[in-house]
């Protein structure tokens, strides 16, 4: 058994400590204290082992070793490297798949309570597949729009069309290496014909195929996913909301959606609104239904709405052990089976919502589109009549939350750097080419009970801040920031380097922006899209002086998201373990398919994927990378010295100089 480690090691957010205190004093389990009890296996972490068939499981630890088939070390490590981005990328497509049943079944108005929210959206996405939109009702397009996306999932040949949003130069690569998707189910299971026993041997051939299904999610599954939500739910702007177990109230029923899909989410909330839901809060003794979220549903409701996260991945428990919780209602991924053992110390109900998923013991009420509005009256019923059942005396509510402003989507971005009239990038380009912005990286992704909760992510975020890195962030990354204050116009701004802060306070923006889910990744995708089709940054994504990270990364999905953003051109640094470590010390030549996806893939793709446990370490080569990226494209060296006299700054200066040297300052006029 591994040592227990103190509370400072499990989370640096103070909230969560205060919980695991909590849960250390009724002896209850948590996946902190079970990742102490839980020692990985070395051999199996470090992708060494194979469980493909039943002549095995085989564990390759010596030199020259092979399963019983004959395979080798990287046959094996890029076939679990493969099936892992398989599984990542059929859970955000299946979303992106139920989406796009949604949209048809809202279309032909088949979905109680659901409407076609962003008009002008649909409008512009259906355009880009030269959908007619011209004299058109929007559920006549919107029927169109579903047809075609659900078409991608089953289709055989040729590309999926969303592709085609690509830099022009970017789907010619793809094209060239044979990487362009067929259909979205199609690569998902090719992914496990290949990797099946007896089949694709060749490690780089497998990778190959990695990078088709790769894009499937990222330009196929996840895209469509984060369109159908726009267009149904509104596209995000900024909105103020809070972040953190201090958004759970005592004093009203506590429900807490849990897990990804808009679907549900956006009706409960419109639920809770409902006058006869409040009246019957009311009649139970509470003052009303307090909605709140956790993980990226979490965002979904909080960008679009405004309703506050309670917290992310690792929060999913402690917020049960608020005592507080009448229902916690989950639909698809990252919902951890402890749940309904931990909810047995208390009153609270996990409820299952989709076909899709269930765990003994937690009561199921299953999501139906077609009457959504009504099932989710059902669900804050339930919630509400379990309000008799709190235990006051559990009930430990931390004292602690944020405000944030999340709610940048790539619309609105490209909107508050141009305005209404003169939409652009430009701005952002600008910015970058005079090295006021020195580049972009987006941190994204999990936690992970191996490391301190939120202290790789808020590490890394904070130092290429004051490198005048601009940082935008979604799913867990992003709630980690938020909770931590840095999401909020004037309270990060002093940690800022000086031209980026120049940036922030000219435009009014924080200078970490909160861009969605985990499936919303996409968004960064059309982000520097647009910044190669607005000029000045190179013709293609890879000359962008820009860098992906997932500090804390745990899940399948995030090692599907790092791929399709290497085969889009990004270099993406991993913190943690890597699942394909291989032992160098013990078999000399275990790491030969993590240097393939590393310089491998940047000769092919321009983008490389590697794992660095040390933050220090990646911060360095992100900034290595960006200034590599900035020398490339001819632009001046970062200089900070040359920034920090505009914005905030320069007129505070002016407002404390006598007023003819003011005007002497502003106007370049000789004092009388
Ligand atoms: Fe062993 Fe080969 Fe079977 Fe894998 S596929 S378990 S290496 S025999
Ligand atoms: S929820 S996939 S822990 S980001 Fe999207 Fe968070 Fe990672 Fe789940």
């Amino acid at each position: 058994m591994a040592k227990k480690r103190e509370l400072h090691e499990y989370s640096t957010d103070p909230a969560a400590q205060e919980m695991l205190k909590r849960a250390e004093e009724l002896g209850i389990s948590t996946a902190f204290t079970r990742a102490d009890d839980m020692v990985p296996c070395n051999i199996g972490g470090a992708g060494m082992c194979c469980k493909q068939c039943g002549m095995g499981p085989c564990r390759l630890t010596k030199d020259g070793q092979t399963g019983v088939c004959g395979a080798t070390i990287d046959t094996i490590q890029a076939r679990n490297l493969t099936r892992a981005i398989a599984a990542g990328a059929a859970a955000h497509s299946d979303h992106g798949r139920d989406m796009a049943f949604l949209l048809k079944a809202t279309a032909n108005g088949e979905a109680e309570g659901y409407m076609i929210r962003d008009i002008a959206k649909l409008r512009i996405v259906a355009s880009k597949y030269d959908i007619p939109i011209e004299g058109r009702s929007p559920e006549e397009i919107a029927n169109d729009l579903a047809d075609l996306y659900i078409a991608q999932f089953g289709q055989q040949n040729g590309e999926i069309a969303p592709i085609r949003r690509a830099p022009k130069k970017r789907q010619q690569l793809w094209r060239e290496l044979g990487v362009v998707p067929r259909g979205i189910d199609r690569e998902v299971v090719e992914c496990l014909h290949r990797t099946h026993i007896g089949d694709d041997q060749d490690p780089e051939h497998i990778l190959q195929h990695a990078i088709r299904t790769g894009l499937a999610d990222g330009w196929g599954g996840s895209m469509i996913a984060t369109d159908i939500a726009d267009i149904l739910f509104g596209t995000p702007a900024p909105v103020i909301g809070q972040a953190n177990l201090g958004v759970i109230k005592e004093n009203m029923v506590n429900v807490i959606v849990h897990g990804h899909e808009p679907s549900l989410s956006e009706m409960i909330v419109a639920a809770t609104q409902d006058p006869e839901i409040i009246e019957y809060a009311r009649k139970a003794g509470a003052d009303g239904v307090n909605l709140s979220g956790i993980c990226c549903t979490a965002n979904e409701i909080l960008m679009r709405q405004g309703i506050p996260a309670a917290g992310n991945f690792l929060h999913q428990e402690l917020a049960i052990l608020t005592g507080a919780v009448e229902a916690m209602v989950v639909d698809v991924q990252c919902i951890m089976q402890a749940l309904v053992d931990l909810a047995r110390n208390f009153h609270t109900q996990i409820i299952t919502t989709s076909p899709k998923v269930r765990i003994k013991g937690a009561t199921h009420i299953e999501f139906d589109e077609h009457k959504a509005l009504t099932i989710a009256k059902e669900i804050l019923k339930t919630a509400i009549d379990n309000f008799k059942n709190r235990d006051r005396s559990k009930v430990h509510i931390p004292d602690i939350k944020e405000d944030l402003i999340p709610g940048f989507s790539h619309e609105y971005i490209n909107y508050m750097l141009g305005g209404s009239y003169r939409a652009s990038f430009r701005p952002l380009n600008d910015a970058i080419m005079a090295g006021r912005i020195r580049g972009v990286a987006a941190i994204v992704g999990c936690n992970n009970p191996r490391s301190s909760q939120d202290y790789l992510h808020n590490k890394v975020v904070r130092e290429l801040l004051k490198q005048d890195v601009l940082v935008v962030q979604t799913g867990c990354g992003a709630i980690a920031a938020a909770k931590l204050g840095l999401m909020l116009g004037e309270a990060g701004l002093e940690q800022v380097g000086p031209g980026l802060r120049e940036i922030c306070e000219t435009v009014g923006i924080p200078p970490v922006l909160h861009m969605g889910s985990c499936v919303d990744n996409t968004r960064i995708l059309t982000v520097l899209t647009q910044m190669v089709e607005e000029g000045g940054l190179g013709d293609d994504i890879d000359q962008i002086p820009a860098v992906g990270l997932a500090p804390e990364w745990m899940s399948e999905k995030a090692l599907a998201i790092a791929t399709y953003c290497v085969a889009s051109g990004a270099y993406v640094i991993f913190g943690g373990a890597s699942p394909i470590s291989g032992m160098p010390d013990r078999v000399s030549d275990s790491d030969a398919v993590l240097r393939y996806i590393s310089e491998g893939w940047e000769k092919l793709y321009g983008g490389k994927l590697e794992f660095v446990p040390d933050p220090d370490e990646m911060i360095r080569r992100t900034l290595e990378h960006i200034d590599k990226k900035r020398a490339a494209l001819g632009l001046p060296e970062y200089d900070p010295s040359r920034f920090g006299r505009s914005g905030d700054a320069r007129m505070l200066e002016l407002e404390a100089l006598p007023l003819e040297k003011k005007r002497q300052a502003i106007y370049g006029l000789a004092a009388d």
